[in-house]
């Protein structure tokens, strides 16, 4: 049994429709960002960054592992799917791992911070980042272009990036023209362990402006 520390944001996704991709057994645990508690001493000892998500790993002698790409990475290798065991394959789907973790995730997370949350509007900070993400969102656009997925088969990688990108709009960015895209956030999104996972906490509305969203984002800029 493994216990995940999580919250609605497309990180703990990318952790809760992992883990129900692979149909490993878990247990949830709600943390509460706009409360603090993933800054008790308690949580800290699991996760020494202090955020979601975290898992603890019962079955290995309660092995705690934070940063959500190394989660992905755990969880896949240890049920043997979502990840190839050849040294080529298990390269390729760690470049498009790492392409969200280190580049699609940063720059839509200060996107949605500049556009959405931050009470003083920088115009500069605002497009700086919503642009960095619409040329991200082409990259992924031009390698599904020839891919039906990202890194071979259905893989951690893609899972990865659609808990991303498909939220282009909370970050006030529009995915005009790419049709590549749009075609495979479909297709991800249509997939039942997908919408089980994002369930994970209860969903929030990312697209209507929900006001308990953007003010739990303003309480995590203190
Ligand atoms: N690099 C970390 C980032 C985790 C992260 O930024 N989590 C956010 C939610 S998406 C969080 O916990 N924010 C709370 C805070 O900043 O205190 C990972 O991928 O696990």
């Amino acid at each position: 049994m493994i216990d995940l520390y999580t919250s609605e944001t497309p990180n703990g996704w990318k952790v809760s429709i992992t883990l129900e991709e692979l149909s490993l057994p878990y247990t949830v645990h709600p943390i509460a960002l706009s409360k603090g508690e993933q800054k008790e001493p308690w949580y800290i000892a699991l996760n020494p960054n202090g955020r979601i998500p975290t898992i603890v790993d019962r079955d290995a002698g309660d092995f705690a592992v934070f940063e959500s790409g190394a989660i992905m990475v755990y969880l896949a290798k240890k049920a043997g799917a979502l990840l190839p065991t050849d040294v080529a394959g298990e390269s390729l789907v760690l470049q498009w791992l790492f392409f969200q973790v280190g580049g699609v995730g940063p720059m839509m997370g200060q996107a949605n911070v500049f556009y959405r949350y931050f009470p003083e509007k920088i115009p500069a900070a605002i497009e700086r980042y919503q642009r960095e993400t619409r040329r991200l969102l082409e990259v992924l656009d031009r390698r599904l272009e020839a891919h039906e997925y990202l890194a071979g088969d259905y893989s951690i990688a893609d899972i990865a990036n659609w808990c991303w990108a498909h939220a282009y709009a909370w970050s006030g960015v529009d995915i005009d023209g790419l049709t590549h895209l749009e075609r495979w956030i479909q297709a991800v999104g249509a997939r039942p362990a997908v919408q089980r996972g994002k369930a994970v906490p209860p969903p929030l509305d990312l697209g209507a402006q929900d006001e308990k969203t953007l003010e739990g984002g303003r309480k995590l800029l203190v």
